[in-house]
């Protein structure tokens, strides 16, 4: 590859992109650190070429048909092959296929793609269709006019470094007398069986029969089998499965994974092959009218899911780089916190089919999003309109296989925005904006979806009440985006406990990342929070993001003076905020069905919503989030005087557990204490216990110490009342051991006074643990145990000496 004009070829890697290249050939450096964005933009700036020769033996040439398959090129290219033009693309998210028979030779063949720059492109575009962007999204403008995930042009927690490459498979496929175009997999589940119809599309211009065997293996290795001679079209194979193991998003049951493999022969020789993992289940989103509007709740296999989950950005400003490790890290972080949902948000891409895979292994239930995100300034003009069309046929049967696969949903707040929330635009739009996108959801993506995937839920728009403008964003039906608590009205977050959504597929606060996150790619004199190198990697409107945040700490925590403490501060305030929101609508499970948080991932080491930070390190909030996402759920919630202790139970089997609370002070001493039996029904919450604070309970130097146990699990909190700022903590000094046992290391923490929001970590290592952020009574000690070690962790002398233990205590 070279950019255009250059003289020199440099090595490319295919499927990858510009950037990757660029990086790995060393000549783009840094494009995180400090003001790197920049640079890294100019490179954006240009026009590339990808050329290679490939070898085609003279058999193939013999085939009645040759095509090259392009699984993903980004964007506005131009393929030659043998100095013929082919095609032009301008679609990122298409699977493209062409015809190759006539220009292709036996023996040595070229192919070139000349990529243009998306950077110009948009540009260009900007000067004719401003862009009115909504909530200070910080987009480089033009950005909806290219068909290409839009967040690549920046985003409030995104550089603008819009790459661009082949970033996925391409390759030359030769086929006789036909070819098995996709296929399709519907389940009937009844009386305790399974019947798997495949709906097999063919291409076929043979004369002579062709037949196609469906196997359908299961995870016990039994073998369902049909075989029909098929036609040009579509065509049934059917098996039935007599004993199914079903599959079950995490936390409600395993997810056995059976594999379909369909081969097409023609007199014993194979023509096409296709082959894919499906799971059984039935899956479908209860919409009912109730007593508070109507319901909007996941069932799986007839049993009611509560979604507990995040939003998820590109994991990766440069695409290629999430594959592989990026990935597994990821939905591994899903797992380790209790989620079963994640919403792949419409401002990105969608992704690749080994996200996917993960999720099937892994029981994440995936909300996807189609590709529109947050503008009213789209021209829907027929060409437009066309690539949408193809590009969500394209994803629809890529992806429609999936067990993981929950909901299709038109796009991210589109029909908020259009329908005229002044939170995110505060001006009238003419109607042929409201007309062109209703077009879109009525005419383009529902017939799609309704076509190549009849039996999954097509929900118009995130944040949406089932379409149409008809009470957009409105907590009695449908999903809700809140953000009056962090945009807009900036309430407090207690204001959550205001609102009984009934499914939330957004609410957040941001933190900044991990101080080590940020010492990788921040010049030391970076290091403060609103240095002019922080602002600028601060993407929420150019700066306003992080008087946000000081805005939310200085209501619950003290400033503190150190840059690494005030992190540690800002991440502890994110995870209350969370926490309290979670547990609120866990309390009122019969009510809310879902919550996804805004955001889990960052695509770069910036200040953002996100629980995990570009570095994959586990903020406060994702430890938070384990606690508050558990099986078995205890919260405590003050109320007339008291506090009541309630008991959120998730499976569908009875809880039967003890509730055990003390009011302790902060030295230790035990005022009062209890415990009650309680039996919580199946995916229900209930009341478990109510304590009465004791004459003379002084909210500065006493709290609640609570949990429950039972049916093997253990949860536990404690609850302050006043704001952590203002109780009166006393040195808790913290002291920590650190040994290794079979290979595992665990640290044992001992506080001599109570300690809130407990973190252990290491000054260069890096471990996540069991639990941290925790809270600690006094003269109790907790072992956390590593869960996740990088090969080269050091040995426990060195892990012994960089120990950090802190609390709440140390942030005053
Ligand atoms: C949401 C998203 C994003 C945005 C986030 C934070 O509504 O849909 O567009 O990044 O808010 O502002």
């Amino acid at each position: 590859m070279r950019a255009c004009g250059d003289v020199e070829w440099q090595k490319a890697v295919v499927p990858g992109s510009v950037l990757t290249d660029l990086i790995r050939n060393g000549i783009l450096k840094d494009a995180y650190k400090d003001f790197g964005m920049l640079d890294a933009q100019k490179f954006t700036e240009k026009d590339y070429e990808y050329v290679r020769t490939f070898k085609l033996p003279d058999e193939v040439l013999l085939e009645d048909r040759l095509e090259l398959i392009c699984f993903g090129i980004d964007t506005i290219a131009e393929i030659t092959v043998n100095g013929v033009l082919i095609a032009e693309t301008d679609d990122m998210h298409r699977t493209y296929r062409f015809d190759v028979k006539n220009v292709c030779t036996a023996g040595e063949n070229s192919i070139r793609i000349l990529l243009k720059s998306p950077m110009i492109y948009a540009r260009e575009k900007a000067k004719t269709m401003p862009t009115i962007g909504g909530k200070g999204l910080n987009a480089e403008a033009g950005f909806e006019s290219i068909r290409k995930g839009h967040s690549m042009y920046g985003w409030d927690s995104e550089p603008d470094i819009p790459d661009s490459g082949i970033w996925r498979d391409i390759e030359i496929n030769a086929y006789s007398d036909g070819r098995i175009e996709d296929v399709y997999v519907a389940q009937r589940h009844q009386d305790g069986k399974v019947e798997v119809t495949a709906e097999l599309n063919a291409d076929l211009w043979s004369d002579a029969d062709v037949r196609v065997r469906f196997e359908l293996t299961a995870p016990n290795g039994y073998v369902y089998q049909d075989c029909a001679i098929i036609r040009c079209g579509k065509n049934l194979l059917r098996v039935t499965v007599n004993d199914p193991e079903l599959w079950w998003p995490n936390g409600y049951g395993d997810q056995p994974l059976y594999r379909a493999a369909f081969t097409m022969e023609k007199e014993g020789r194979i023509l096409d092959t296709k082959e894919f993992r499906i799971g059984l289940r039935e899956f479908h989103v209860r919409r009912e009218a109730d007593q508070w509007g109507e319901s909007f709740e996941f069932v799986c296999n007839g049993k009611a899911v509560f979604a507990k989950g995040a939003d998820l950005i590109p994991p990766e400003k440069f695409l290629p780089m999430s594959r592989g490790e990026r990935n597994r890290t990821l939905i591994d972080d899903c797992v380790k916190a209790h989620m079963n949902c994640i919403r792949v948000w419409g401002g990105g891409v969608f992704p690749d089919d080994e996200f996917f895979d993960l999720c099937d292994e892994n029981g994440i239930l995936i909300w996807e999003d189609l590709m529109l995100a947050c503008s009213p300034c789209y021209v829907f003009d027929e060409h437009f309109l066309e690539n949408l069309r193809l590009e969500t046929r394209d994803n629809v049967i890529r992806l429609r296989n999936h067990p993981s696969l929950a909901i299709w949903n038109g796009d991210n707040e589109l029909e908020w925005l259009i329908g005229g929330d002044p939170l995110l635009l505060p001006l009238a739009l003419p109607d042929e904006v409201m007309n062109g996108y209703l077009n879109v959801i009525d005419n383009v993506f529902g017939p799609v979806i309704k076509k190549y995937d009849p039996e999954r839920l097509f929900w118009p728009s995130s944040p949406s009440s089932g379409g149409h403008f008809f009470k957009t964003n409105d907590e009695s039906r449908g999903d809700v985006h809140y953000w009056y608590v962090w945009h807009g009205a900036h309430n407090p977050y207690t204001d959550y406990s205001n609102h009984y959504f009934r499914f939330v597929s957004e609410f957040g606060l941001q933190s900044f990342p991990t101080y080590k996150t940020m010492k990788e790619f921040i010049s030391p004199e970076g290091l403060s929070p609103t240095s002019e190198i922080m602002d600028f990697h601060q993407r929420n409107n150019g700066g306003y993001g992080t008087p946000v945040i000081l805005f939310y700490l200085a209501q619950d925590l003290p400033i503190p003076a150190k840059f690494e403490d005030f992190v540690r501060a800002t991440q502890i305030v994110q995870g209350e905020a969370m926490v309290y929101c979670l547990e609120h609508l866990r309390r009122n499970m019969e009510r809310c069905y879902g919550a996804l948080y805004w955001q889990i991932d960052d695509c770069w080491p910036a200040p953002s919503w996100s629980s995990t930070d570009y570095c994959g390190r586990w903020k406060a909030s994702h430890y938070m989030m384990k606690r508050v996402y558990a099986p078995v759920l205890v919260s405590a919630l003050p109320k007339d005087g008291k506090v009541e202790l309630h008991v959120s139970n998730d499976p569908h089997e009875m809880f039967c557990g003890v509730v055990k609370w003390a009011i302790r002070g902060r030295a230790g001493e035990c005022v009062a204490s209890g415990e009650k039996t309680c039996e919580i029904g199946p995916h229900s919450s209930a009341l478990a216990a109510e304590i009465a604070l004791p004459e003379g309970f002084c909210p500065n130097t006493q709290y609640i110490d609570y949990c429950v146990v039972g049916n093997g699990t253990e949860n536990r909190g404690t609850l302050l009342l006043v704001k952590p700022k203002h109780f009166r903590f006393l040195d808790p000094e913290l002291s920590a051991e650190v040994t290794e046992k079979d290979g595992i290391i665990s640290v044992a923490v001992t506080a001599s006074s109570y300690a809130r929001r407990v973190s252990v970590d290491f000054e260069n290592d890096d471990i996540v643990f069991d639990d941290n952020f925790f809270d600690l009574n006094a003269g109790e000690t907790k072992v956390i145990t590593a869960q996740r070690v990088k090969k080269d962790v050091s040995d426990l002398d060195t892990l012994r000496k960089e120990i950090v233990v802190k609390s709440i205590y140390d942030l005053f």
